[in-house]
């Protein structure tokens, strides 16, 4: 179970202020969202706030100034405390808490921001602001730039720019410390035995919907916030459909069913599994070739994500073992390399062989730099999880044979969480069987 720590922000935070040495970062958490009328969304913090302030209530705003002295440099905006709020709403910290509690240097109303803002950016060399993400709070920031550059030619200093957040965040947030790490198998382990439970209970439902009732409600069982993203439960053809999430087809012996689905941790780490399973508890001689291959390519990958490797040097070895296998069965012909580079098996399969994961499911950092690749480090975590998609929406490319009907509505992906580590790469979703013998009953 999570237990708020505060030294665990307070050691990002600090990390984070040397990184932007002489630069003041403005970072505003998320706000309620409408589902409709005036019902929302269960509150979903925004994730660089969470990483540097563990702060879980809507409106707050963080400031991050590393020009100012030790002490001064960690100033939280929140939501007062207020009676009749707190009813209709629930418990608030209020400035108090923020300071008391959550050890911001300063905490302020909410309200404040505007009037309170231009002392605090006195003096930084820079501004760190995620432009287009905030419509309420990038009106003030901007027009408070402006002002201090109309100054500069009296005062003598100003920001002379405005940069993104994630410049300086993210390679912190891709790179996982060890209590991370632990958070991280915690959420696969329960995303994992959750697709165990689905698995043993598939053949006395129906529906989708029940199975998604299944996984989702033992993610809640377990104490998670529920699914860290819209549970895919996809049945034969709905398999094809990469972001399937109706979930409301009737179930058919002999077809497959693709779960998708991981679990949010109260402290949103997420887990992030796929799973494909034959539904009358055997595969036909069809889906167990398309799986053979698809498996073969998994684990193929998943022993290439170690230190020194790219993302895309991962997402190809998956490719040569799909291309391979799809032209012994005759769903692809030609040279392996040619069809690679003519993008011609995209009609099988349509995305990349991962992502990176943690308090985002597709979490920050970059793939690439320019013309350089980012290589894994230690205590990266990443998904993989090649699939093959067979239908005709989208049509056969000039030169590839065209698709018999017995391959039609087969769609499998097998996804894994995993750890980036020197030889031996850590699979955190271990628990979820994958084995065709495991899962024919
Ligand atoms: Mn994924």
């Amino acid at each position: 179970m999570y237990q708020f720590d505060f030294q665990v922000f307070q050691e990002r935070r600090s990390n984070f202020l040397k990184k932007i040495n002489g630069k003041a970062a403005i970072i505003p958490g998320a706000e309620l969202v409408k589902h409709h009328a005036d019902c929302e969304y269960p509150f979903r913090q925004n994730s660089d706030f969470w990483y540097l302030t563990g702060f879980d209530e809507p409106d707050s705003v963080a400031l991050f100034l590393a020009h100012k002295p030790e002490g001064e440099r960690f100033i939280l905006f929140v939501n007062e405390k207020d009676a009749i709020s707190e009813v209709w709403h629930g418990f608030r910290w209020g400035t108090i808490g923020a300071e008391e509690v959550f050890k911001a240097d300063k905490s302020h109303p909410i309200q404040q921001l505007a009037e309170k803002l231009p002392d605090y950016l006195k003096g930084a060399d820079e501004i760190i602001f995620t432009i287009g993400k905030n419509q309420k709070i990038e009106p003030i920031i901007l027009d408070l730039w402006a002002n201090q550059l109309d100054n500069f030619s009296r005062l003598g200093n100003a920001p002379t720019s405005i940069k993104p957040v994630g410049l300086y965040l993210n390679e912190m947030r891709l790179i996982k410390s060890n209590y991370e790490i632990n958070r991280m198998r915690e959420a696969a382990q329960i995303s994992a035995e959750g697709h165990e439970l689905l698995r043993l209970c598939m053949h006395s439902k129906n529906n989708e919907r029940q199975l998604q009732g299944v996984i989702e409600g033992f993610f809640l069982e377990k104490g998670t916030r529920g699914p860290a993203y819209n549970t895919i439960i996809a049945s034969g053809d709905n398999a094809c459909i990469l972001h399937y999430t109706a979930n409301n087809s009737a179930l058919k012996k002999g077809d497959l069913l693709l779960v998708d689905a991981g679990c949010s941790l109260t402290d949103y780490y997420n887990g992030d599994i796929t799973r494909t399973f034959p539904l009358g508890g055997k595969f036909s001689g069809e889906q167990r070739a398309i799986y053979e291959i698809v498996l073969s390519a998994q684990k193929h990958a998943i022993e290439n994500v170690v230190v020194g490797n790219s993302s895309n040097f991962i997402h190809y070895e998956a490719l040569k073992i799909l291309i391979s296998g799809l032209k012994d069965l005759k769903l692809l012909k030609g040279d392996t390399d040619g069809i690679i580079e003519s993008g011609s098996y995209k009609h099988l399969y349509m995305h990349q062989t991962g992502h990176w994961l943690g308090l985002d499911v597709h979490d920050v950092g970059a793939y690439r730099l320019g013309d350089y690749e980012v290589l894994l480090k230690n205590a990266m975590i990443l998904t993989v999880e090649p699939g093959i998609y067979i239908s005709d929406r989208i049509p056969v490319p000039e030169g590839q044979p065209p698709i018999d009907e017995r391959w039609k509505g087969i769609g499998i992906r097998i996804e894994d969480d995993v750890l980036v580590n020197e030889q031996t790469p850590e699979i955190l979703s271990f628990a979820a069987l994958k084995e065709i013998n495991d899962l024919e009953l």
